[in-house]
């Protein structure tokens, strides 16, 4: 370091330094303390062999965690051409048109995005998913699309796992460079959960083009068309990908008591995304509520309102919706959201292997190799069990949803919510609530972020012993969640049909509430100043990709950033290490780059000294490195 600092000098390296150099400058004692790449490693293992991974709230003993088998995984055959290549060769407005025609059913993989938010509270790993990535783009290259980004994902990838999303986003391209990667955006509330300034969403949307997202499926959380328009137009004017528009599912079509949403209503929504130039309609059943019969006469009637191929997305939480499938399928929608077989069902997307067995000898099967497709099935199926602490402990289908209409993906996160604030014995009283909040708030489209509002207020009333009928009766004594204020303020967009004024009121007070776009009242960014200013603070190695993560979740950045300062790059510790610790005696091997690997030995664990400090004894490719580390009991 010594000599380091000596060559960095500006006065050694003008050339002016004299005899006097190192006596004349103190600083040239002044040792950074900056640790090399294993230590740091080192650092984040010993500190969850001592106090255990935060993000464990239980870890069970008993449990016995076994490896991945790769046998029959074949790396060395090429890529063979993909929905990439074909998106290359006719660009966007071609590619929705061959689509549409397709005869055969296309699939979407949802195992890396959806599956796993839905199913293990979002909790999956980069290195999990790299492990077959590349695997899974040369065995299935004829899959549509692999959904790998967006969502909740982005947000948990930084505050839980310490994990960089756009290098998730970036090595997932390059392990998957034939087949198109989609993402999940909430139009104006981009991956977050209110509105962000128009020129930030357009920043935000062509470098996820640039990093690796094709397909952006934009949907709004009200269905509001305000929220959705810019965002197409910055995917059809920043990118060359697909912009594929979202109608959210709610109600029942079929119901002729419901007609809030009816099927007009979808129509009129498809048309309106269909002109403000979507190249692909999405209908997102995000709580599983599209019946089949219901299914059969969306899609049909969809074909014959616009000319844009239909992707349809749902979550099994009944577990009747691959009966949906079959009948859009029948109807001619055109890709259809799977998750591969151990990561599916429940909360998460029907079954990608089963569906293909039960289109074989349908004239719109699509081909697979379903040994393959069991294979990678198998390996999630071992892997899954690396995130026991995050399963939903849903354990069966449940006709209730059609009442709750709790969307898959909040599934898996209210429960140990809802454990979190000591309400776990209150878990029916809490689904219960969420529906009679629903209807309190004039029955809104529930998908996040407007479904974390309607959760936010269940768990309130829950906790605080009140009912709908005291928000109405003596709202005046109640404080809102800030949440619910925001919503009835009008930062999430418009509802259809506006808010319940009476409601309104109550929850307001004296505020007005406002409504055109949220993002109208925004100023854009100054994103080159602003970025200038993000470097000043967090280094200039930060990228413009970091400064974008810090726009959307600032605190959760800085978090991150200081994770990152303090123990690299941990994305590439293995999962039953990061969140379990080693044992005494185990080692383990660890690729910290490419072609860059070390060998790490846990030894033992000392005593804590009068200052609360444990030594932990490792070793480092043979030699031996002490960590010291606080205990936090
Ligand atoms: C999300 O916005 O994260 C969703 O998955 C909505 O369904
Ligand atoms: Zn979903």
């Amino acid at each position: 370091q010594f000599l380091q600092n000596i060559i960095t000098h500006p006065t050694f390296i003008s050339g002016d330094a004299t005899v006097d150099f190192v006596k004349n400058h103190s600083e040239l004692f002044i040792f950074k303390k900056s640790k090399d790449r294993a230590t740091k490693m080192l650092s984040f293992l010993a500190d969850v062999i001592v106090n255990g991974n935060p993000d464990v709230k239980k870890v069970d003993p008993n449990k016995v965690l076994t490896k991945p088998d790769f046998h029959g995984f074949n790396l060395n055959k090429p890529y063979e051409p993909g929905t990439k290549d074909l998106l290359t060769q006719l660009g966007p407005d071609e590619f929705s048109k061959w689509l549409r025609n397709e005869k055969q059913i296309h699939y979407t993989d949802t195992t890396f995005r959806d599956a796993h938010q839905s199913l293990l509270a979002t909790r999956m790993r980069s290195f999990d998913m790299l492990k077959v990535a590349e695997a899974y783009a040369k065995d299935h290259p004829q899959t549509f699309s692999m959904e790998v980004w967006g969502g909740a994902t982005f947000d948990v990838c930084l505050r839980f796992l310490h994990e960089d999303p756009w290098r998730r986003l970036a090595e997932l391209r390059e392990a998957i460079p034939n087949i198109l990667l989609q993402m999940l955006i909430r139009g104006s509330n981009g991956v977050g959960y209110k509105a962000y300034p128009d020129n930030l969403i357009e920043s935000f949307v062509e470098k996820s083009w640039e990093t690796g997202v094709d397909v952006f499926r934009i949907f709004d959380s009200l269905n509001w068309m305000k929220s959705m328009e810019p965002c197409i137009n910055f995917v059809r004017k920043r990118t060359g990908g697909l912009a594929e528009g979202a109608i959210c599912y709610t109600g029942d079509i079929l119901n002729p008591s419901k007609t809030k949403y009816n099927l007009d209503y979808y129509l009129q929504l498809a048309k309106q995304l269909e002109d403000a130039g979507a190249h692909i309609l999405a209908i997102k059943d995000m709580a599983g509520l599209l019946k089949p019969y219901a299914a059969q006469v969306l899609v049909e009637a969809l074909r014959d309102t616009v000319k844009l191929p239909i992707h349809l997305h749902t979550h099994d939480t009944s577990s009747v919706q691959s009966a949906s499938y079959l009948k859009a399928i029948e109807a001619g929608v055109n890709v259809i959201d799977v998750a591969l077989g151990s990561m599916s069902g429940l909360t998460s997307q029907p079954n990608f292997n089963s569906m293909v067995e039960a289109m074989r000898f349908q004239e719109r099967h699509r081909e697979f190799d379903q040994k393959s497709l069991n294979r990678h099935s198998n390996y999630w199926e071992t892997v899954r069990e690396y995130y026991y602490p995050f399963e939903s402990g849903l354990k069966a289908g449940t006709a209730e949803v059609y009442h709750h209409e709790i969307p898959g993906g909040q599934y898996s996160n209210l429960r140990p919510q809802a454990n979190a604030l000591g309400l776990g014995d209150k878990w029916e009283l809490i689904k219960e609530t969420f529906a009679e909040v629903n209807q309190l708030f004039g029955d809104l489209v529930k998908v996040t972020p407007s479904s974390k509002v309607v959760g936010d207020m269940a768990l309130y009333l829950v906790s605080n012993g009140l009912t709908t009928v005291d928000v109405l009766e003596r709202g005046d004594q109640i404080s809102f969640p800030e949440s619910v204020r925001s919503l009835f303020r009008g930062d999430l967009g418009q509802p259809v049909g506006g808010f319940p004024k009476k409601l309104q009121a109550i929850v307001l007070r004296d505020e007005q509430p406002y409504e055109n776009r949220p993002n109208e009242h925004m100023e854009p960014i100054d994103l080159e100043e602003e970025f200038k200013a993000f470097q000043e603070k967090f280094g200039e190695n930060t990228k413009y990709t970091d400064f974008l993560s810090h726009q959307l979740y600032p605190k959760v950045y800085e978090d991150f950033h200081k994770h990152l300062e303090q123990y690299g790059n941990v994305s590439k510790i293995p999962t039953r290490l990061f969140f379990y610790g080693m044992q005494p005696g185990e080692e383990a091997i660890i690729d910290i780059a490419r072609g860059k690997s070390i060998v790490i030995m846990y030894q033992s664990l000392g005593h804590v000294d009068e200052d609360g400090m444990r030594t932990v004894f490792f070793k480092l490719n043979g030699q031996t490195r002490n960590i010291e580390v606080r205990d936090k009991s």
